[in-house]
């Protein structure tokens, strides 16, 4: 089904002939199509004079001689514009107070964290770690960095002291921003004592100071020697700080994501190319005006809340939404109340989200969206995972009212912005599909040695042609870099790490999934590797592991283990109460998001006579499904029989 849709009224982008002409213009001469777009969309201290160095592929430098200042981009270049009365941020907290923030106040909030970081004798190049609830001293935590040159790695609010402390480490901190607690549904959680834990032993050495922003008032354990109150380091600081002009290739920031193999990776981003695409999409995907309010529900600690919250609509001087909190608090109505409350206009969130939204508003009416005004919505956007055309329908009826287009956007943490996806009132839509390549993106599918399949035969995507958000390398691993995304068999092009069709008759895009061993649960990256490493980390429990994925109707994947225990396999009660063990430990190894919904127990696992665990078959056993594969390799095959089913 593919539904069309009428242009909006003034689009940035007018219609598939303007799409075409733009795509047209970046295969004519690709470097000469982002040099004129890093023009327009940013401002230049020092104006670059090549767009593309790939002297030395695939590390690809981007405006490389070029200077500026991504604050100063975001803050600054809309005051001396006159516009800074104009609303910044709408934050709402979780229960329910409402801070706006204008351009003038964001900026004088931004420059004082960023001398009082200056203050602490953060420079250039130093890393820090932002480990905070969604705020506006989150949001100005990075702008400060970005002022200062400082590169930033966000930890999500919901991982363990153990990732926190792997991230500070791999990253080489030299400070760490926090708050007492964060409010999340009603509740207060701890983010501090989780900071303490993680410094325990002294085992981050390039840790100098933990600065702590009082959101709760909470008690606090202290650390005389490291830990400052965020306010009294800022009290008296002043509240102009100039800019330190960096080079375009400048790391912005690191952001830790799963892989399939090992500990998380540092993906490292640049400061030019990276916000010129956060921009650039913002503008054309969202189609931001000055009359928008646009409310991008990720956090922080993801790369959606770095392009589309803290970048990107900063970076154009538009007005959004922070929120605190979460989708069921105080009731599954909250998205919906709050789109009414602050006349949202472009609604960008998870499927994960609209699919355990749905199962709300059906068992509680009162959530349903109907009972709420969202006529000011004009776009909706859809981030994370495929969406399953149930979900899209639902989504464009029942919020959009059957008005508003609906971007699906396919992009990674290594992308730094949208890839793929429609672009509103432009591109026709197809539930469930991401449809077309963002003008200048050279996406396409190959086979494993790199030859383009026809349309309508599932293959590998990737991207042909290096583009300026791309991920520079790997912190402290560039060969781990090449050989994750630039496999020598590709022709030197980039691989995803995802499957994808095109559609024979639109050549519209479909992502199939991930090709490695990397779970999407409710839009969150989980390597396989990473969930059973932390499980045979309970020496004293666990002998052996498996992880895989399973479809799951809210959370898209769902994490189901495969253990065997040191002791006797586990029956009723005792493997229950085993199970919910093993799934705290985890929480507490990883974060919550990486609980496995279920584990199974074995005496042992199905493996080859070469001793290689059959995770195809274990996922076909997670989903319920009769084995129909070749089991004859299979060392012990009646271990099948006892793993089909729950404990
Ligand atoms: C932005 C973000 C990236 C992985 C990606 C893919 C999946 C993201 C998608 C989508 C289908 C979409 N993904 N958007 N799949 N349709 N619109 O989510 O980054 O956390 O790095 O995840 O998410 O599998 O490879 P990240």
């Amino acid at each position: 089904m593919s539904t069309l849709f009428p242009p909006l009224q003034q689009a940035r982008i007018q219609g598939m002939d303007q799409y075409q002409a733009l795509c047209g213009e970046a295969e004519r001469d690709y470097p000469a199509y982002w040099a004129r777009l890093a023009r327009e969309f940013l401002s230049w201290k020092k104006p670059f004079t090549q767009a593309l160095n790939d002297s030395q592929a695939p590390f690809f430098k981007w405006f490389e001689d070029g200077l500026l200042n991504v604050s100063y981009n975001c803050l600054d270049r809309h005051v001396e514009a006159g516009r800074g009365e104009r609303t910044a941020l709408i934050f709402e907290t979780d229960d329910g107070q409402v801070r706006p923030v204008t351009y003038r106040e964001l900026l004088a909030l931004t420059s004082r964290m960023a001398n009082a970081l200056k203050s602490r004798g953060v420079k250039k190049g130093d890393r820090v770690v932002i480990y905070m609830p969604m705020s506006v001293e989150g949001v100005a935590a990075m702008q400060a960095c970005a002022r200062i040159g400082a590169t930033h790695s966000v930890v999500f609010g919901g991982f363990s002291a153990q990732s926190l402390r792997d991230r500070i480490q791999d990253a080489g901190a030299v400070l760490l921003i926090t708050a007492d607690e964060q409010m999340r549904g009603g509740k207060a959680l701890a983010l501090k004592s989780i900071v303490d834990e993680a410094l325990a032993d002294h085992c981050c050495p390039t840790l100098k100071d933990v600065l702590v922003y009082r959101r709760t008032g909470g008690a606090v354990a202290w650390t005389e020697g490291r830990d400052l109150w965020l306010h009294e380091v800022m009290a008296g600081q002043s509240d102009h700080c100039e800019p330190e002009w960096v080079e375009a290739e400048h790391p912005l920031f690191l952001l830790y994501t799963s892989g399939s193999t090992g500990k998380p990776k540092g993906v490292q981003h640049s400061s030019g190319g990276y916000l010129l695409h956060a921009a650039l999409t913002t503008s054309w995907t969202f189609d931001l005006q000055d009359s928008d309010v646009f409310w991008c529900t990720a956090d922080i600690g993801w790369v959606t809340g770095h392009s589309y919250i803290a970048y990107g609509p900063l970076a154009l001087g538009g007005t959004e939404v922070v929120f605190e909190g979460v989708p069921t608090f105080p009731d599954a109505g909250r998205f919906w109340q709050m789109i009414q409350k602050h006349k949202v206009t472009v609604f960008y969130t998870a499927p994960t989200a609209i699919r355990s939204l749905i199962k709300a508003a059906e068992t509680v009416p009162t959530v349903h969206p109907k009972n709420y005004d969202l006529s000011s919505l004009r776009i909706l956007g859809s981030v994370g995972e495929p969406i399953n055309p149930a979900a899209w329908e639902w989504y464009y009826q029942n919020v959009g009212g059957g008005r508003c287009p609906i971007v699906d956007t396919f992009w990674q943490t290594e992308t730094g912005g949208h890839m793929i996806t429609p672009l509103p009132g432009v591109t026709p839509m197809a539930p469930g599909s991401c449809t077309l390549p963002f003008p200048g993106i050279q996406a396409a599918i190959v086979d494993e040695m790199g030859n383009d399949v026809p349309n309508g035969t599932g293959g590998i995507l990737v991207v042909k042609k290096p583009w300026p958000s791309m991920i520079r390398t790997i912190w402290g691993d560039p060969e781990r870099f090449k050989k994750s995304y630039y496999p020598e068999e590709l022709k030197g092009y980039y691989l995803a790490g995802d499957g994808a069709i095109r559609n024979a008759e639109t050549g519209y895009f479909t992502i199939t999934g991930r090709i490695d061993d990397v779970l999407n649960v409710s839009g969150h990256r989980m390597g396989t590797m990473e969930i059973e490493s932390a499980l045979v980390a309970h020496t004293e429990l666990v002998a052996e592991a498996a992880v895989v994925g399973r479809p799951d109707d809210v959370t898209g994947e769902a994490i189901c283990a495969f253990v065997v225990l040191k002791r006797a396999r586990p029956t009723g009660e005792e493997a229950k109460a085993i199970a919910n063990e093993l799934r705290n430990w985890v929480a507490k190894e990883i974060g919550p998001i990486a609980k496995p919904k279920e584990i199974r127990f074995g005496d042992n696992l199905p493996k080859t006579r070469s001793g290689k665990i059959m995770r195809r078959l274990l996922r076909s056993l997670a989903k319920g499904e009769a084995v129909t594969q070749d089991t004859s390799t299979l060392e012990n095959p009646a271990i099948l029989d006892q793993l089909a089913k729950a404990n």
